[in-house]
């Protein structure tokens, strides 16, 4: 669990705080607990992403291992407990693992024990931030590095910074390299407003939990009691937005700054894009990369995209 405080972390958070509409980034859901409550939502009746994904997995798997090619150098993006990798390494059988997350030491547990069900492929566990752009490690070799993207995790980017993060994937892909990728297709609101605010409340908790998260990193001192949780589809922007909503009028004070937020007032922790297939292949063909194959459910809910360099 991250309890250190950077000083590049208090000012990103300062600033967010700060703008007249106040927004953090949905990196900071990912302490220990809020890894942990991630988990517990991939689990939910209501949240069909990772459930819909896992049958495209099942259902295809095999295909897309003669899309992608064995052998390869397999780059998790945002790994967690790196179990929707693992359920593909019988298939895809790459030579190498190199699974990254913000969340480093929930990352290093999960690959201590994949390791010994799998001594064959090599490991290395990268626990950093990959949102803006990093290095690979010189010890990931060979042409072909295939990222692996599941979850619509690239849905918290907007459309444009998605373009640009794939472009910096392409970049580093190699030259028969690619990219396996999970997507969340539109779909009607009243299963995507389920999907984000469901009964048991675990989706609220995930997102209170960035407050706490917070008084750590950044030393405020929020009060979870005084926040409420609220998600919506927003039809026109085609994504999930989620908010932390004043229940009162409240003052968050940290060091080197404050801030007032009347009652109703909101804190805009994340955006969740949604969308259809054709928009998604016109972000990969403005990306650089050509769309191979894609894999989706019965229903059209979500789509496993191969992409090539
Ligand atoms: C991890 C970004 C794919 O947007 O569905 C789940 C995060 N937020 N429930 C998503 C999330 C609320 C999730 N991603």
């Amino acid at each position: 669990m991250q309890t250190s405080r950077s000083p590049a972390a208090i000012a990103e958070i300062s600033a967010g705080l700060l703008a007249p509409n106040a927004s953090l980034s949905p990196k900071y859901f990912y302490d220990g607990l809020g890894s942990k409550l991630f988990e517990a939502i991939c689990e939910l009746p209501e949240y069909y992403p990772t459930r819909t994904e896992a049958g495209i997995f099942a259902e295809h798997g095999a295909d897309m291992a003669r899309s992608v090619g064995t052998g390869s150098a397999l780059i998790d993006l945002g790994a967690g407990n790196c179990a929707k990798a693992a359920s593909l390494f019988p298939l895809l059988q790459p030579a190498q693992y190199v699974p990254v997350d913000i969340s480093a030491d929930f990352l290093t547990g999960a690959v201590t024990q994949l390791q010994q069900r799998f001594p064959q492929i090599e490991m290395t566990a990268l626990g950093l931030d990959f949102s803006n752009g990093f290095e690979l490690p010189d010890n990931v070799r060979g042409e072909r590095r295939v990222f692996f993207y599941p979850g619509s995790s690239i849905g918290n980017f907007p459309p444009e910074q998605a373009v640009a993060f794939l472009r910096g994937l392409r970049a580093n892909a190699g030259d028969d390299g690619g990219l396996l990728i999970g997507v969340d297709l539109v779909k009607d609101s009243d299963v995507l407003n389920a999907a984000y605010d469901d009964a048991l409340g675990v989706t609220a908790a995930f997102n209170l939990n960035m407050l706490r998260h917070l008084n750590r990193l950044a030393g405020t001192d929020f009060d979870v009691s005084q926040w409420r949780h609220r998600a919506f589809f927003n039809e026109e922007q085609r994504r999930i937005e989620m908010h932390l909503e004043a229940r009162s009028e409240v003052t968050v004070r940290w060091e080197g700054g404050s801030r007032r937020f009347a009652s109703g007032e909101r804190i805009h922790t994340e955006d969740s894009y949604k969308y259809t297939r054709q928009s998604f292949v016109g972000l990969l063909e403005r990306a650089g990369f050509a769309t191979s194959h894609v894999w989706t459910d019965p229903d059209n809910w979500f789509a496993v995209i191969h992409a090539r360099v």
